[in-house]
């Protein structure tokens, strides 16, 4: 049986494509040492087979050190099925890909899926991480060089593109908090190269610069604990390496990005800089070797890429900066405008009632909650797809008030019969 045949049995979508992208490849490789692993690795990771074989911590998840390897096209997941792997290694950086291939025995094909239905495909032929001996060890090798797990360099920024709103703090601000608090090295600086792309006024980039930092300190942010600076201050730097990743970075992939979509809709002339901003981005966090990202759910596009072009420099030049994590609230990572449940809530939006300023008035506040956008059905639901503004509150609410690990249906329980108005006024 091959790939493609087990997944038409088991029902997965997928393509069989004979011209495919190196860089989603998912490569399969039998090792033999204790027990007989398959392991799943992105190309990008791989280096060469044989420097996969020196990876001390290819060793220490197999507890092995005598590992030999089937070199080859490997036809990955019907030798599971055929049950002569008893455990399976995943690299789990395939998920940060929209799409993998995972390469056919014996042809020059791959079948095309996508990635989480990989795990999903796995977890039905019994190898699952949650099991109590685990057969399925999801391990992002894209990031292993990085070192110890519970150590990381943290960094992130802002743009000083206008009043910081209730989107920058629950979708970043408030993890750069907690980050400061779990790890040594935090960095943080304000972006003001970054919103150069929408040519600011220099006198307005001046003020917002000043009143970004007075918002930061104002938020908690403990600047005993982490360093915050200006971009430009050390824009050499950051300039130097963005042309670096510039040369690195496929144009097509630019034009992916759904923020420089967006964003040069709004433009009369698009500058060169809003397309590239991904890669100034992908410098700003490899200059300074970091390793964690805390970012809103709006920047995982970038953060792909940039992991993306990290792994490339390393794979080109030799090993020089881990390929950095990204970490995304799991409740709320996109705060949506009042006005528009589709729309992002944006410093830059020019409908001030869409946004909760963090600098606005209680007052203020309520007023623009009191007229922000629900729908006619007055029971409460968690709906994303269907009520994405009564959604959007429903979530506000359950993200403020600490109560984010309870279950959705606890919150809709507390709003019951109370209607909208009931939830606008908490
Ligand atoms: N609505 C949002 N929900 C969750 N996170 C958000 N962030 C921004 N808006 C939301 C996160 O805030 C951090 C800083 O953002 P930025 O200034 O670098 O740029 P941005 O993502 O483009 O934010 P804005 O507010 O929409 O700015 P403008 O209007 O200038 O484009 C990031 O971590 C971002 O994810």
């Amino acid at each position: 049986m091959s790939d493609a045949s087990l997944l038409r049995e088991k029902g997965y979508s997928h393509n069989v494509v004979h011209e495919f992208d190196r860089r989603n490849l998912v490569r399969g490789f039998v090792l033999k040492g204790g027990k007989p692993t398959l392991l799943l690795i992105a190309e990008e990771n791989l280096g060469s087979p044989e420097s996969l074989l020196d990876l001390p911590v290819l060793e220490s998840l197999l507890g092995s050190s005598s590992i030999t390897y089937e070199d080859g096209v490997v036809d990955g997941l019907s030798l599971v099925s055929q049950s002569k792997v008893e455990q399976v290694i995943l690299d789990e950086s395939v998920f940060d890909r929209e799409c993998i291939y995972l390469k056919t025995a014996g042809r020059n094909s791959a079948v095309e899926l996508n990635p989480e239905d990989l795990r999903k495909v796995l977890a039905d032929l019994g190898f699952d991480s949650e099991s109590d001996r685990p057969k399925l060890i999801p391990y992002d090798f894209g990031y292993a060089a990085a070192g110890e797990m519970t150590r990381h360099r943290v960094i992130s920024g802002i743009q000083p593109s206008g009043d910081m709103t209730l989107g920058n703090y629950l979708g970043a601000i408030i993890n750069w908090k907690k980050q400061i608090e779990q790890y040594d090295e935090n960095f943080f600086f304000l972006a003001d190269l970054h919103s150069l792309t929408v040519l600011p006024d220099p006198a307005d980039l001046r003020d917002r610069i000043r009143q970004t930092v007075m918002t930061l300190v104002a938020c908690g942010l403990d600047l005993d604990k982490a360093v915050l600076f200006r971009q430009s201050d050390l824009g050499g730097y950051h300039a130097q390496l963005g042309w670096i990743f510039s040369c690195l970075t496929p144009e097509g992939r630019l034009e992916q990005m759904t923020q420089f979509k967006d964003k040069s809709q709004k433009q009369q002339v698009v500058g060169t800089g809003l397309k590239t901003y991904p890669i100034l981005m992908a410098a700003d966090i490899a200059l300074y070797q970091a390793t964690l990202v805390p970012v809103g759910d709006d920047q995982r596009q970038h953060l792909e890429l940039c992991r993306e072009i990290v792994r490339r420099f390393n794979h080109r030049y030799g090993y020089a900066m881990p390929v950095p994590k990204a970490d995304i609230p799991k409740v709320l990572a996109r705060v949506k405008s009042l006005t528009d449940g589709i729309k992002k809530m944006s410093k830059s939006d020019e409908n001030r009632d869409g946004c909760v300023y963090l600098l606005d008035s209680p007052d203020e506040i309520s007023r623009k909650m009191k007229r922000a956008k629900t729908d006619s059905d007055p029971t409460l639901r968690f709906d994303e797809e269907n009520r994405p503004e009564v959604t959007n509150l429903l979530s506000m609410f359950k993200v403020l008030s600490g109560r984010d690990s309870e279950p959705d249906a606890a919150i809709e329980a507390h709003f019951e019969g109370k209607g909208a108005g009931g939830l606008k006024k908490n």
